[in-house]
This record gives C-alpha cells, sequence and structure tokens, in this order.
C-alpha cells in the first residue's frame, strides 16, 4: 500500500550539506518525492511538529535546535514509506544506530541526528498537513 511520510533532513544536516546524501539514500530505496522545501521554522510550528514530547527535560532545547536555521522538508512516497524511511534513518539515538543507517552514518549526539521520519499513519497525516497544507 502506497503511503506518505514527512522527513525532515534538520538544520545540523542542512549545514553539513548531507541533503543530496539523504535524498539520494531514499530515492535508491524506491521512495518517491513528493514535495520539498527549504524553510526555516518559527516557533509555534516547531512547538506544534514535537507536541509529543512537550514535557520531556530536553524539549526547550530540541525547539531551539530545529529552528536554528534552514531545514529541508520532504514528503516522500512509496510502499511502507514511514517503516522505510525509518529503517534508512536508524535508532533515534545515533550511537546505537546501525552502520548503513543516515543516523549510523553521519552522527553521533541524539539531538543532532540529522533526519526527523514521522513514526505512524497517524503521525505523518499531522505532519504532512503542518508542513504542506495545501497537499491533498
Ligand atoms: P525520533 O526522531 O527517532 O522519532 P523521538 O520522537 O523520540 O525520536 O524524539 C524526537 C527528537 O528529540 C529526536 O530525534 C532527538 C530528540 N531527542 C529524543 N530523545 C532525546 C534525549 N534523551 N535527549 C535529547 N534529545 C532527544
Ligand atoms: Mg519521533
Amino acid at each position: 500500500m502506497t503511503e506518505r511520510t514527512l522527513v525532515l533532513v534538520k538544520p545540523d544536516g542542512v549545514s553539513r550539506g548531507l541533503v543530496g546524501e539523504v535524498i539520494t539514500r531514499l530515492e535508491r530505496k524506491g521512495l518517491r518525492l513528493v514535495a520539498a522545501e527549504l524553510r526555516t521554522l518559527d516557533r509555534e510550528t516547531a512547538e506544534t511538529h514535537y507536541a509529543e514530547h512537550r514535557e520531556r527535560p530536553f524539549f526547550a532545547d530540541l525547539v531551539e535546535f530545529i529552528t536554528g536555521g534552514p531545514l529541508m522538508a520532504l514528503v516522500v512516497e512509496g510502499p511502507r514509506a514511514i517503516e522505510a524511511f525509518r529503517a534508512l534513518a536508524g535508532a533515534t539515538d545515533p550511537v546505537k544506530a546501525g552502520p548503513g543507517t543516515i543516523r549510523g552514518d553521519f552522527a553521533l549526539e541524539v539531538q543532532n541526528n540529522i533526519v526527523h521520519g514521522s513514526d505512524s499513519p497517524e503521525s505523518a497525516e499531522r505532519e504532512v498537513t503542518l508542513f504542506f497544507p495545501n497537499l491533498a
């Protein structure tokens, strides 16, 4: 079944020049780009995007980080795209992420873990709509 998921190349990934690397990997896997926009998030959008983490001790730092520079927002489509991209990204903690995954290959710190991918069909729907309200 074809699914859509929201992928972000976070500000650390953009500043390190990893946008092409991330797109190459997901396209090589067979996922397809549906939308792409480089933008800097305002605080309200960032807080909405990460609302599930509002009570966590790292929330303020996370919002600072994600609003701290331009990010690349992508909508990606394909069979089981949500799970497929999460597998490409690797574990949240990049030290635990396997080699061959994006986080495993390019990151060391949990906050600066290069990419975001929606984690469920409900999150994907909410996040795609938040970033690209004009996308049907
Ligand atoms: P994921 O991005 O793999 O879905 P998550 O939703 O649990 O992970 O967390 C969202 C982001 O918050 C994550 O990419 C990095 C940051 N984060 C998570 N746990 C953290 C922690 N213990 N300390 C600092 N930042 C953390
Ligand atoms: Mg998450």
